[in-house]
């Protein structure tokens, strides 16, 4: 019989949770009560949890196995009932909301660093998600984050350990540990969503597809979904097995990160559609043959055949989009009459207007794109998304896009990171740029004259919270735009992101390079906020 056992630590000092959760280094995590710390905050402030279930996975990457041990442990010893984990401690984040929402569980924890790499030199994270799925709110973030600054022990058990690879049912303390399959539900859920008869029969048909799973958490659901139920040969889902360290990869399904599929598809005689997932499967990489999907195209084109789709027949509620997001989405909103919503970076923003019904889908520049079907941006969706419109329309992934910006103008984007720069440095920059921002109303530049500057806030009606300090703004009166933040999910020093926009109209030239065409505005970027003089960097480390 496990003891509960009340041990005593110090207060949780660091700086406050950022956009997804907690992330660092292995080795911070690692430190002893660390982790502890931040669980028994997590607990501290939710009410009304005794005898429920709670949700506990993560994305297989170093370190996943021991903080899941450690969790299991707490959660029993502060009152769980029972507690639900993916086999071998794997669950994709959607995955994880889904289960979550399915079983109604009262939370979750998913333990991930995302698209950050793995491995003892690596980054972890994890993070609390409520009974709709969702990460925490900000508003309870704010409050575990300032538990944590006073938690003085955690409860815990002396129980032995849990046999992750098991299924079924096992026993901890008073606590019922049930170690499910991973990927079933998550499979079925996407089988009511999409049309499988058309995919299959496109697949069979000569359609050629390649899934990159970059060693990350979606190769079993890729195998599953994609190679089981859709007829895709097995050889065609690459690095589909799970392992700490990614392979030693960056799972990151950018152009950069996924670079070998990307190219794949660009080489001129590649397959139809090439895809990829991150690191804990909420990410997608979408490239047609010889045509890059920009994420906020994506978002866009998915939002503007959603009516293809069986899941979404019956119409849209409403869109949103983050701010940094372009504004591909707000034109197919506008033609089509949806209310349309911009919220601030993160998944937690969308959570609200989902539950509340005023949205559908949603998505991010960041390469998330999702709906009402799990509270999470979900990778795999976007794929089947993209294949199931490509099945229903039977034009190419290119015939697509190319009509999109026919009818809606195209948005040139690029996202320029000054990644690793020291943090005081990045937040005198913002300081300095926010000071000078009346100023620059009115001035004209080698990109035309700004129109408006600001710093975005939100207020979000739903729980009545209010977030400011966003990011800043600049809007031109040629609709072009640039943005300045700060991420929240870098592990060393700070993240400075600018993300440039240019708007060319229907009728205009839709064929550049998104690098040629806003080339102008990426050096007024660099010029009008002095990157250079307050971090030291001329050039961004990573463009795309
Ligand atoms: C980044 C992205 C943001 C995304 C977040 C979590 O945040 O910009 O759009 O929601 O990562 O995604 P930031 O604060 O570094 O810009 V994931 O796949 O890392 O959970
Ligand atoms: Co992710």
């Amino acid at each position: 019989m496990a003891n509960v056992l009340t041990i005593p630590t110090s207060p949780f000092d660091d700086q406050k949770p950022g956009t997804s959760g907690l992330r660092k280094k292995v080795d911070r995590f690692q430190e002893d009560h660390y982790l502890e710390n931040f669980v028994q905050s997590v607990f501290a402030c939710l009410d009304g949890f005794s005898g429920k279930t709670l949700v506990v996975g993560g994305d297989g990457r170093f370190h996943n196995d021991v903080a899941i041990q450690t969790i299991l442990k707490m959660a029993a010893a502060n009152g769980f009932g029972r507690a639900l984990v993916g086999l071998g401690g794997i669950l994709s984040t959607p995955a994880a909301s889904h289960l979550i929402r399915k079983t109604g569980s009262f939370g979750g924890i998913i333990l991930s660093a995302s698209h950050n790499p793995g491995g003892p030199d690596g980054d972890f994270g994890i993070k609390y998600n409520a009974a709709n799925g969702g990460p925490a709110t900000e508003a309870l973030t704010d409050k575990i984050y300032d538990y944590s600054r006073v938690v003085l022990s955690y409860k815990t058990l002396d129980g032995p350990e849990v046999d992750l690879e098991q299924l079924g049912s096992q026993r901890l303390g008073a606590m019922d540990v049930e170690i499910v399959d991973p990927v079933e539900d998550y499979a079925e859920l996407m089988e009511t969503l999409f049309d499988f008869d058309a995919i299959r029969q496109m697949v069979k048909s000569g359609f050629e597809f390649k899934f990159d799973a970059m060693h990350a958490v979606t190769g079993p659901y890729a195998k599953e979904i994609f190679t089981k139920r859709l007829g895709v040969p097995t050889s065609d889902v690459l690095n589909a097995n799970p392992k700490p360290d990614f392979g030693g990869g960056h799972p990151d399904p950018n152009p950069v990160h996924a670079k070998v599929i990307f190219d794949l598809a660009m080489s001129g005689d590649g397959p139809d559609l090439c895809a990829a997932s991150d690191g804990d499967g909420d990410r997608n990489l979408i490239v047609g043959k010889d045509c890059f999907v920009a994420p906020s195209d994506s978002l866009a084109a998915i939002v503007a055949n959603a009516h293809l789709i069986p899941g979404y027949t019956d119409g849209l509620k409403g869109v949103a989009r983050s701010m940094p997001t372009s504004g591909a989405l707000d034109k197919v909103a506008e033609s089509k009459g949806l209310p349309f919503y911009e919220t601030p970076t993160g998944w937690k923003f969308f959570g609200n207007l989902l539950d509340s019904g005023d949205i559908t889908l949603c998505g991010e520049e960041s390469a998330g794109t999702g709906s009402n079907h799990v509270r999470e941006k979900d990778g795999l969706w976007a794929v089947l998304m993209w294949l199931n419109i490509l099945a229903a329309r039977k034009q190419s992934v290119a015939e697509i896009m190319i009509d999109h910006w026919n009818t809606y103008g195209r948005n040139y984007y690029t996202r320029h990171d000054y990644e690793e720069v020291d943090a005081s440095a990045a937040k005198e920059f913002m300081a300095a740029l926010e000071v000078g921002l009346m100023k620059l109303v009115g001035q004209e530049t080698a990109a035309g004259v700004i129109k408006t500057a600001d710093v975005f806030s939100y207020y979000d009606s739903i729980d009545e919270s209010f977030t400011d300090n966003q990011g800043i703004r600049i809007l031109f009166e040629s609709g072009s735009r640039i943005v300045y933040r700060l991420s929240g999910t870098g592990t060393v020093g700070a993240t400075l992101r600018v993300y440039i926009e240019r708007y060319e109209p229907a009728g205009g030239n839709l064929n550049q390079e998104a690098s040629e065409a806003v080339a102008d505005l990426a050096s007024v970027s660099k010029s009008l906020a002095s990157i250079d003089r307050f971090t030291g960097r001329s050039e961004p480390n990573v463009v795309t």
